[in-house]
């Protein structure tokens, strides 16, 4: 019988909040086509403002990638596609908004957007261990990639003007990058919870740890979802 790797086992046991980030209701009215487009506008603007912080977090897991030293792991190389795409995502978002006549210079942070960037800069400082950082890296982009993803499935209703902004994070392509960024998280967590990594206690630490961020991602999800509502 195939055991479950950790990311599966916290999929399976924190499904609820789990469901309620991939497929909240602002995703599901892009997909049913009943979408309010001040909403999308103002989802559009508030995470402009999350991916400028996302990068410097992304960076910041870089060179805890760099500095573990394990060249041959290619984590670097997923590290820095993922920051090739961001460069891709910023020029997109001014664009998109230029189109939708969104003025971003003019779009102050909300509340959940703020929080949001603050507990990004928590886990950017130094100390964060290298498996919790990957565990929240992976768990935002793939809140993303499903919910977008959702949208472009068979018998989905997105309204064609928004069918771009769901193929950045619904394509195979993102799916497979994700997919990597797991791989890479539950290899570290799979190597901290045997405890083949000197320091035993604390890596053990650094598991439920990472779970914690894992669910604390989520939570921040969903308030990102229902500021793009107005629901919040
Ligand atoms: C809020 N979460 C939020 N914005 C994003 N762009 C992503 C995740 C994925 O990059």
């Amino acid at each position: 019988v195939p055991y479950d790797v950790m990311t599966d086992t916290w999929v399976k046991k924190h499904r609820l909040i789990y469901i309620g980030a991939t497929r909240h209701p602002f995703i599901l009215s892009i997909r049913d086509g009943t979408v309010d487009l001040s909403a999308f506008k103002r989802w559009l603007g508030q995470d402009y403002i999350f991916v400028r912080a996302f990068v410097p977090f992304v960076a910041s897991v870089l060179i805890k990638a760099y500095k573990k030293g394990d060249e041959s792991s290619g984590d670097m190389e997923v590290i820095l596609s993922g920051l090739g795409s961001l460069n891709d995502e910023i020029a997109w978002f001014k664009q998109e908004a230029s189109k939708w006549g969104v003025d971003l210079s003019q779009v102050a942070p909300e509340k959940p957007t703020q929080d949001y960037c603050r507990f990004l800069e928590e886990l950017m400082r130094p100390e964060v261990d290298y498996t919790v950082a990957m565990a929240a890296f992976w768990a935002i982009e793939a809140v993303y990639q499903e919910s977008f993803a959702h949208c472009l499935e068979e018998g989905s209703k997105t309204p064609t003007e928004l069918q771009e902004a769901c193929q950045r994070w619904g394509n195979d392509g993102f799916g497979r990058y994700c997919s990597s960024l797991r791989n890479i998280a539950d290899r570290q967590l799979e190597k901290v919870a045997s405890g083949s990594v000197p320091l035993v206690k604390v890596s053990e630490d650094a598991v439920s740890k990472a779970e914690v961020t894992f669910l604390r991602v989520l939570e921040y999800e969903v308030d990102f979802w229902n500021m793009s509502c107005g629901t919040d």
